[in-house]
């Protein structure tokens, strides 16, 4: 096992990380920005590296400074978090030939999943159902683009194979709009991505967002560790996310399990890793593949009892999974609320100091932060500050503690969206549960402004 391992992230992830480390023995080095200098995870690290100003290009991006602050302090190993360079296969591979271990799958996965369109075809060539779409990525031929489409019958969607995560699609309605918007497509993919290549796809009008946690080894031993629903989102931004997803028979998540796992033993992927899925009329289809640790995964460590940071570590080490699929018990179920440090009506940031902070408790509840009195929340980063996780041994106890935590948090300083989630939590389709990725907004568009 590694003696010291260096945080490549910053916030809540680069305390969860240092949390695992510390109850597995391992010595930790966070590195950080000028802006995060006096946050008080960087003072409970063994040791810390100032790596650079404030924007991330400068510091958490820069993947220089991280080497040789992986050099200068001895680390053996780096995590990356998620988000920042935890899906760049060139840090990746420059992290492994530096001579340290990247905490994460080996560069050729990354990069694989990182092409949609190779991901999607490695996906075929497992066995796992995809959306319905062009072979590959789409020809220069016109006429061949309107035969594609044709075959796959409108809405279509197009997609850039170097997007992902929101970036870089256009719906397509009619074959009168299919050629412009494949062309507008393509000029901004290779502008956002330096990949002019698209792939078409069927567009689902009204889905579900659907998708399997797995882990694996790197002797190609793979489990899935059940599903998560984040399908309340707001612009691509996931707000709610729960385990297990309601109303979807077992006996269907677990065949999509199943082809996740051997899809991970067929490609040799190692580390944790997660499987998206669009769910409509009873059937999942596979839309991409994330290589990174995600930011929902405390409601899978919740429902199988299992520290997904620590298991990342451990085969990271070269160890073997201690635990095979038979082993794996899915109970109970978890529901996460991102607390941003955001407008809960305009949802604009709101960063500065946080000068009052109580974090709830009891039996169930998890509170994933690093934020505290006093604490400033820097302008320049994501405005996640925390995250909310409630357990229950059925859905309705885990939005009963989740009402009650909501209830008990208090955070003043900066505004927050805890307004929202408490609405949320009482809302009747949610707690009906089963709801599309459209509901968050059709029902924002619907709410009353904020009084005065
Ligand atoms: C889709 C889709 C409908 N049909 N693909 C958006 C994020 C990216 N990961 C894929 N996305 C979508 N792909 C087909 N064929 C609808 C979306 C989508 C979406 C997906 C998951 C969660 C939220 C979403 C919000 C809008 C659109």
């Amino acid at each position: 096992m590694f003696g010291k391992i260096l945080i490549a992230n910053r916030g809540e992830i680069a305390l969860r990380i240092q949390r695992a480390c510390r109850e597995m023995g391992i010595t930790t080095v966070v590195v950080h920005s000028q802006a995060d200098t006096d946050a008080k995870y960087v003072k409970l690290a063994d040791e810390s590296v100032c790596i650079g100003p404030a924007q991330s290009k400068d510091s958490y991006l820069n993947i220089p400074a991280i080497i040789s602050a992986a050099e200068v302090t001895d680390a053996e190993a780096i995590h990356p978090g998620y988000g920042f360079l935890s899906e760049n296969a060139d840090f990746a591979e420059r992290v492994e030939k530096s001579g340290f271990v990247f905490i994460g799958p080996r560069p050729e996965s990354i990069r694989l999943m990182g092409d949609k369109v190779s991901a999607k075809q490695a996906m075929i060539d497992a066995g796992v159902p995809t959306v319905p779409g062009s072979p590959g990525a789409l020809p220069e031929d016109a006429r061949e683009i309107v035969r594609i489409a044709r075959s796959i019958g409108y809405p279509v969607i197009i997609k850039a194979a170097g997007g992902g995560g929101g970036r870089g699609m256009r719906v397509v309605n009619t074959e009168a709009a299919l050629i412009g918007a494949v062309n507008l497509t393509r000029q901004e993919a290779q502008s956002a991505f330096g990949n002019p290549g698209v792939y078409m796809e069927k567009f689902l009008e009204n889905p579900r967002h659907i998708e399997i946690q797995v882990l694996a080894d790197q002797y190609r031993n793979a489990v899935w560790l059940g599903e998560r629903d984040c399908s309340m989102q707001r612009r691509h931004q996931k707000i709610i996310e729960e385990a297990p997803a309601p109303g979807i028979p077992r006996k269907l998540i677990e065949r999509i399990g199943d082809r996740c796992a051997d899809a991970c033993r067929k490609i040799g992927y190692r580390g944790a890793g997660t499987f998206e899925f669009l769910f409509e009329n009873g059937e999942f289809f596979f839309i991409e593949m994330n290589t990174r640790l995600q930011v929902e995964h405390p409601v899978t460590e919740m429902v199988t009892g299992i520290d997904l940071v620590q298991q990342q570590i451990r085969v990271a080490a070269g160890q073997k999974l201690a635990f095979r699929q038979r082993d794996i018990n899915l109970r109970g179920a978890a529901i996460e609320c991102r607390v941003n440090a955001e407008d809960p009506y305009r949802f604009t940031p709101s960063p500065g100091r946080i000068t009052a902070w109580h974090a709830p408790g009891g039996p169930g509840v998890r509170v994933d932060s690093h934020a505290y009195s006093g604490y400033f929340v820097p302008p320049h980063y994501d405005s996640l500050i925390g995250k909310l996780v409630c357990y229950g041994d059925t859905r309705a106890q885990a939005i009963a503690r989740m009402s009650v935590a909501l209830s008990e948090m208090v955070v003043e300083g900066i505004q927050t969206n805890i307004p929202l989630h408490r609405e949320l939590m009482v809302d009747e389709k949610f707690v009906q549960g089963g709801t599309s990725i459209h509901y968050l907004e059709k029902r924002l568009a619907a709410r009353l402004p904020k009084p005065g």
